[in-house]
């Protein structure tokens, strides 16, 4: 509690209701006021309402006229004692400004009139008046607004034309009314803002005061910022899976063994993904530590060399220490791998994805980079088949509008069969390869210890390809990288559309 909170306690105690703050507490601004009441009001300890009292200030200007009488009055007075005044001399005699807005107002009282010589004199209406008992209304108003004096009995019109000619300000009081709240006292116990699990656990939060929900708050208002497109793509993604039963896997690990990327999913050690020209190799550390499971380790050797689980193998000599080199991941299917791995203790049908970045030593051109996001799904389920993969693909593409799709054999070392997935691009005209799918290969899951009827589909894609067909960009650098103008979603008419994924 602040020393302030504590001071409202103690007069509110004393008065037993505050009828004015202002008149309490006059050197806090109403904002610390509003705080501390917000903050006390919340424990229940009073009640409070807001008194917002509209206030009306002289200018310079509107001082002046109070002491010396208004513009129209001032004319009206060199007038009589002129007799008349010519027109072009009214400026000379009164000034710009005098002269001006009293005419003005001179002529719209009916006060004076101009004569067949252009001169200016008293009106019929004011021949035969005494003008020391003529009213200066524009005086008399200010002197009541200076006085504060029944404000609310003024024409809010002339209120306006007293704002518009600059002759006061408006300005606002904030007051508050306050009384005792049902937990009044001049103590505070602290508020809980958070019910913990230890709370819980020993029903402490029996004895606890939590501080209720302030549904009024306005809450951040967030007034600019735009999300990267490939993260609005990658969100729609998460929820296609989310929504088809899947379950996100850990990706925040960029850096992978030789064993995860490559050996777990039947990839031999000769194979030129693992040549340098195609991964990144990680200088210090040189080297990890290989997975402990000794029985795993022994099935990835005996896949790799002679074979087994009916595989013939690739009948070369496979070398531990190949597998305990550190890369950058080629594929988050290394990641799959783990997470396949760990359904072996526990084998069940299992959904599985994850968007992350990947890394490839490749040759960069307008559409690559050296790293990519891919996307990636893997499905378990005892004796699926080919079939439910296609069937599978089919459902999942649908569901980003994209049908009539159309596979194509290919090769993957991690999954046999294995196919491209391709769909006609209305936009492009052509058939594009939208992804690539396989089922897992026994010299794999069955390393792992997965049982043989637990097959599983896998399937990927890259987030750049749908999202720079989606926001029609020609050059990755558009999208990624040092490069990208921050106003692309300005600048980008897709952007601004927010077009279905797949147009
Ligand atoms: O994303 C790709 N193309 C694509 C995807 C979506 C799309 O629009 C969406 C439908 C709305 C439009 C295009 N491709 C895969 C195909 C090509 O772009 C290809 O030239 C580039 N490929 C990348 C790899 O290239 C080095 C895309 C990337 C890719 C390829 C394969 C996988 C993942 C990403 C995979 C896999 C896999 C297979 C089996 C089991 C587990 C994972």
């Amino acid at each position: 509690m602040s020393d302030f909170q504590l001071e409202i306690l103690k007069k509110l105690d004393e008065l037993d209701e505050i009828k004015s703050t202002l008149a309490i507490f006059p050197q806090h601004g109403s904002q610390d006021v509003l705080s501390a009441l917000n903050s006390l009001k919340a424990h229940n300890k009073l009640e409070f309402s807001k008194i917002d009292t509209v206030t009306y200030d002289l200018t310079k200007e509107g001082a002046q006229i109070l002491n010396e009488g208004s513009y129209e009055i001032k004319l009206v007075k060199l007038i009589q004692e002129l007799g008349q005044l010519q027109i072009k001399d009214v400026m000379s005699k009164l000034g710009p400004q005098v002269g001006k807005v009293g005419q003005a107002r001179a002529f719209k009282n009916g006060w004076i009139a101009k004569n067949a010589s252009n001169e200016l004199e008293l009106s019929a209406k004011l021949q035969n008046t005494d003008l020391n008992d003529l009213a200066d209304e524009t005086q008399s108003i200010l002197a009541q607004i200076k006085d504060n004096s029944h404000l609310d009995s003024i024409d809010p019109k002339i209120l306006n034309d007293l704002k518009k000619r600059k002759l006061i300000v408006q300005g606002k009081i904030t007051d508050f009314h306050v009384t005792k709240g049902s937990e009044f006292s001049t103590d505070l116990t602290k508020l809980e803002t958070d019910l913990t699990s230890d709370m819980v656990s020993t029903n402490a939060y029996k004895n606890l005061k939590f501080k209720p929900y302030n549904f009024n708050s306005q809450g951040v208002q967030i007034s600019s910022g735009a999300l990267h497109p490939l993260n609005k793509v990658r969100e729609e993604f998460r929820q296609i899976f989310f929504s088809m039963g899947f379950t996100e896997m850990p990706s925040n690990q960029y850096v992978e063994t030789g064993f995860w990327n490559f050996d777990a999913l039947y990839v031999p050690q000769q194979h030129p993904a693992r040549d340098l020209q195609d991964t990144f190799y990680i200088k210090d550390p040189l080297t990890a530590d290989l997975p402990d499971d000794k029985t795993y380790l022994g099935n990835i050797k005996a896949v790799h060399e002679q074979g087994r689980f009916g595989s013939i193998g690739y009948r070369y000599n496979w070398k531990p220490e190949e597998c305990q080199k550190l890369v950058l991941r080629t594929h988050s299917t290394a990641i799959s791998a783990r997470m396949l791995h760990d359904l072996a203790k526990d084998p069940k049908p299992t959904r599985l994805f994850s968007i992350d970045r990947v890394f490839r030593n490749e040759a960069v051109d307008a559409t690559h980079l050296a790293e990519f996001h891919q996307v990636e799904g893997v499905l378990a389920d005892y004796n699926i088949t080919l079939g439910d993969l296609i069937k599978f693909m089919e459902e999942f593409f649908e569901r980003m509008g994209v049908t009539g799709l159309r596979f194509k054999p290919t090769y993957n070392p991690y999954t046999e069969p294995s196919m491209e997935i391709f769909s006609w691009h209305e936009g492009l005209q052509k058939w594009v390869e939208i992804g690539n799918s396989g089922m897992f290969r026994p010299e794999m899951l069955e390393s792992m210890g997965l049982p043989k009827d637990l097959r599983v589909l896998g399937w990927g894609l890259s987030l750049e390809r749908p999202t720079m067909i989606k926001y029609k960009v020609q050059n990755i650098r558009e999208l990624l990288g040092h490069k990208v103008s921050l106003d692309f979603i300005e600048t980008n008419p897709a952007a601004r559309l927010d077009e279905d994924l797949y147009e």
